[in-house]
């Protein structure tokens, strides 16, 4: 068995620095998450300045803290909110530059998901299109665009793509956009510690309840943080969901062919960044199934060492705990 890592990020420093020039150049209002998120990382502390170092790295200091920790590969996403915080011509030149440089450094040790610009739905198909042909295993999608989601018609044909592909897309989390942050900024909570999953979470809801899945039954759609806490709503979420359409409640809200659940055992699967934590995560595999669990670390947001061991000790059996680590990740993202 080894063991590869779901959801590493990198960021090299050409994003850094445009992110840098959005801080100076845009008003405190504009996006007051990406302010919050990049202020702190790019600013002085000594959790900012390892962060910046290691993030950039694909080279010896990363492959040094992954034999460090026993992880033999990771998947590299380029970091939140990746191209997606630019306006759409720049994001979709970005996007291509960010992949052809993850592309130049494939190789046993990393594998690489595209880097895409929902906002031009067009030109993020074909990126996907080119970059999986140059040997990139998806598309990551860093949640929200400037407030806008993926369950927009507009968007759909991303979905097309991935499952003509047969490639999955990681819907990786995003600080809340302007329209949604005030309540959470005050006391902190608008980053990795909540506010990510509520909005996350809130992404991928919006995805399954306007028929994505109905449409395309095959796309295959990751979610990290154990599902961002779906997993624990589902019966909630089933209940609710039918009484609504029962009772005509919304005109958005139709009818879906499967319960809310049932999609979350056929098109999506959930990764443990962020959350080494033995009880929620046997809580996911007992209401998911094994199959659909697989291992991340969140590297280097997350480089805890010994949190490894929580999943090296889980009580479980070596098949199971080879599919945490290695074959789950390599089915669905077609690893081999
Ligand atoms: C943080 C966490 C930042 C995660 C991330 O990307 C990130 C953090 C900007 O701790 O601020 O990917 N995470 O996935 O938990
Ligand atoms: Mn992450």
């Amino acid at each position: 068995m080894i063991r590869i890592a779901a959801e590493e990020a990198w960021a090299p420093k050409e994003i850094l620095e445009r992110y840098r020039k959005l801080l100076q150049e845009k008003p405190e209002s504009w996006d007051p998450g990406f302010r919050s998120l990049w202020g702190f990382f790019l600013g002085p502390t000594e959790r900012a300045t390892a962060l910046v170092r290691r993030i950039q790295d694909l080279g010896p200091q990363r492959l040094a803290d992954m034999d460090a920790t026993g992880i033999a590969k990771q998947l590299i996403l380029l970091s939140s909110p990746g191209v997606q915080v630019f306006e759409a011509t720049e994001a979709v030149a970005l996007a291509r530059d960010m992949n052809d440089q993850l592309i130049a450094h494939l190789s046993d040790r990393y594998a690489g998901l595209a880097a895409i610009a929902p906002h031009a739905p067009r030109d993020a198909v074909k990126e996907l299109q080119r970059a999986v042909g140059l040997g990139l295993k998806g598309a990551v999608v860093n949640s929200h665009t400037q407030g806008a989601y993926l369950d927009d018609p507009k968007c759909w044909e991303i979905f097309e793509a991935a499952q003509a592909l047969d490639v999955p897309i990681y819907i990786h989390p995003n600080t809340p956009p302007r329209e949604m942050i005030a309540p959470f900024l005050p006391r902190g909570l608008d980053g990795a510690i909540y506010g990510f999953a509520v909005e996350t979470g809130l992404h991928l809801l919006r995805i399954i309840v306007a028929g994505v899945f109905d449409r395309f039954p095959k796309l295959r759609i990751v979610v990290g943080h154990l599902g961002e806490g779906l997993p624990f709503w589902l019966f909630r979420l089933d209940f609710m969901h039918a009484s609504m359409v029962r009772a005509q409640r919304y005109p958005g809200v139709k009818p879906l062919e499967m319960k809310v659940s049932d999609y979350f055992k056929r098109n999506i699967w959930v990764t443990t960044s962020g959350m080494q934590w033995a009880p929620a995560i046997q809580f996911c595999i007992s209401v998911l199934g094994i199959e659909r669990v697989m291992y991340a670390m969140d590297y280097p947001y997350q480089f805890v060492p010994d949190e490894v061991k929580v999943t090296d000790e889980m009580p479980m059996s070596d098949a199971d705990r080879k599919k945490l680590y290695q074959d789950n990740i390599e089915s669905v993202f077609r690893l081999r």
